[in-house]
């Protein structure tokens, strides 16, 4: 289209266009073009459609069951577009448009009208099978409902206990796979003890097409949910639902009690929380027993619950994870961040070793820092090094000369990333200005390991805010100061822009072309043609 617009400026202007005209001509059209490219280099190309976020939020919980003999709970089982991580787009299926469904909240001996509508622009017949539903299929039976169709049916909680509920449609694994549990709480007779949070959370996997934190729409993978070999294991049907802005907030001395719930459908859960003892677990859901006391870890089989509860007792972050660590790099993360007076009965800090760190020679350079970075040397080491420590980064904000090189030091005992924006609103990988993982040229996320370090040069003024992918609620800045010197800020920006040219689309060099053309075109006939003042 540009290409022909060129051609056509060419043609009609050869001879009849005044010089001033032309010019201003070009410069319009280069501006427009010029501006056009520009948004879509630094906006999103290749962002897919808007997708709602889907995840339940954990305090979204019904505070007591109902004192009714008899309630009645309704689940619409909706297939909806949303969001499965930043930039990545699934097809959920659900209960009530959430991942997990609600927490139905009941009493033993309640009777519930369980009502099942299924709206007619479902593509399929789904049902629920609650593991704490007495009967063929769990309610599977009484609970098939068609698009556009109802079930009705009633059932008494026979039993107390934290159960899972799921679709019970063939083919059942693909419905849980897709999104379709919740939990269902049967309270003891006598209820549950007061604590000062609930929260409800759930740990599932996805199994999509593309790999993890491949952008875009991912169609879900049978054969991968086959292989048992998921691309995503994440707390309530979202990469980062319950980190950064997520994170669940409470205060030191809080009783806390979780919910948790793991609908599979495949792997086995090693419930841990980082800097907590939980102080009983009830193990499998059961109320009735005793629970479990001053627990570390705990088994959570696919298709089963457990009831946790600790008390927060110092000030920090709590990092709630899949022991089966390596999941935290597939999305298997949620944090509690705790606030109120350090308690240094329970925990203080004698000598703190963790820097300056002696030299930046001494410093193992993962990654290769950028070029410009041979002109560097007015910084001190210990004004360039950012440490990484207690899941934090010291100092938080660092201010630099034009042209200095930044060095990261890990020195936590877990991987963290050095990713540049903001973690509530990331940016597409290839859009970072600077990022650790290496996640826009391999797809996926490298972490500086424990001990390791990483660089980077900063050769263009401003401030940088970056964050660590797999502990969002990790925040730091950078500012980038104008300095004295022979540093010009003209070679980063042409590093930014090297960065920009990785998501450039078919139509964007298509654009550009179509600016070279113009231009060439404006000089050949500003400069080449038969120049009739000479001749005066
Ligand atoms: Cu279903």
């Amino acid at each position: 289209m540009r290409v022909g617009k060129a051609r056509g400026l060419r043609t009609t202007t050869k001879r009849h266009i005044p010089k001033a005209a032309l010019i201003m001509l070009l410069l319009t059209v280069s501006l427009l073009s010029i501006s056009f490219f520009t948004l879509n280099a630094s906006g999103d190309a290749n962002a897919p459609a808007y997708a709602p976020n889907r995840s339940k939020s954990p305090t979204d919980i019904p505070s007591a069951p109902s004192p009714a003999d008899r309630v009645v709970v309704t689940l619409v089982t909706e297939e909806k577009l949303g969001q499965l991580a930043d930039g990545v787009t699934y097809n959920f299926w659900t209960f009530n448009g959430t991942v997990p469904g609600p927490l139905i909240r009941l009493r033993v001996n309640q009777t519930v009208e369980m009502h099942i509508i299924n709206p007619p622009n479902s593509t399929m017949t789904h049902s629920i099978d609650s593991h704490g539903i007495l009967g063929q299929g769990g309610g599977g039976a009484y609970s098939q409902t068609a698009p556009g169709n109802e079930s009705i049916f009633q059932f008494t909680a026979m039993n107390p206990g934290l159960f899972l509920y799921h679709c019970a449609t063939p083919d059942i694994p693909t419905h849980i796979a897709n999104g379709m549990f919740g939990l269902m709480l049967v309270e003891p007779k006598d209820g549950l003890p007061k604590v000062d949070h609930e929260f409800y959370i759930t740990q599932s996997e996805f199994y999509t097409q593309g790999a993890y934190g491949q952008q875009g729409y991912q169609p879900f993978s049978f054969q991968k949910a086959q292989d048992e070999t998921p691309d995503y294991v994440v707390y309530n049907g979202r990469v980062g639902a319950l980190t950064g802005s997520g994170t669940m907030k409470v205060k030191v001395g809080d009783t806390v009690r979780i919910f948790f719930g793991n609908p599979g459908p495949n792997l086995v859960a090693s419930l841990h929380i980082i800097g907590g003892i939980m102080d009983r677990v009830y193990v499998d859901g059961s109320l009735e027993s005793p629970p479990l006391l001053d627990a570390q870890t705990t088994l959570v089989p696919a298709g089963g619950a457990a009831m946790v509860e600790f008390t927060a007792r110092t000030p920090g972050v709590l990092t709630l994870l899949d022991h089966s660590i390596f999941r935290l790099h597939q999305g298997a993360v949620a944090t509690f961040t705790v606030t109120g007076p350090n308690n240094p009965a329970i925990i203080a800090s004698i000598k703190n070793g963790t820097g300056p760190i002696p030299t930046a020679q001494t410093v193992n350079t993962i990654v290769p820092s950028t070029e410009g970075a041979s002109n560097t040397t007015s910084a001190s080491a210990a004004n360039n090094t950012v440490l990484i420590v207690n899941y934090a980064y010291s100092p938080a904000d660092l201010t630099v000369p034009v042209g200095t090189t930044v060095t990261w030091v890990n020195q936590d005992s877990v991987g963290h990333t050095v990713t540049e924006g903001d973690p509530n609103s990331p940016k597409q990988p290839s859009l970072r200005v600077f990022d650790s993982s290496g996640e826009a040229v391999t797809g996926k996320v490298a972490l500086i390991g424990a001990g390791q370090s990483w660089s980077y040069t900063f050769t263009t003024p401003g401030t940088y805010e970056y964050y660590c992918i797999v502990h969002p609620y990790m925040i730091g800045h950078i500012t980038v100061g104008p300095v004295s010197g022979s540093n010009s800020s003209q070679g980063s920006g042409y590093g930014d822009l090297t960065n920009f040219t990785i998501t450039f689309t078919g139509r964007d060099l298509v654009g550009l072309s179509a600016v070279g053309i113009i231009v060439l075109v404006a000089l050949t006939l500003i400069f080449a043609r038969p120049g009739r003042k000479k001749t005066t």
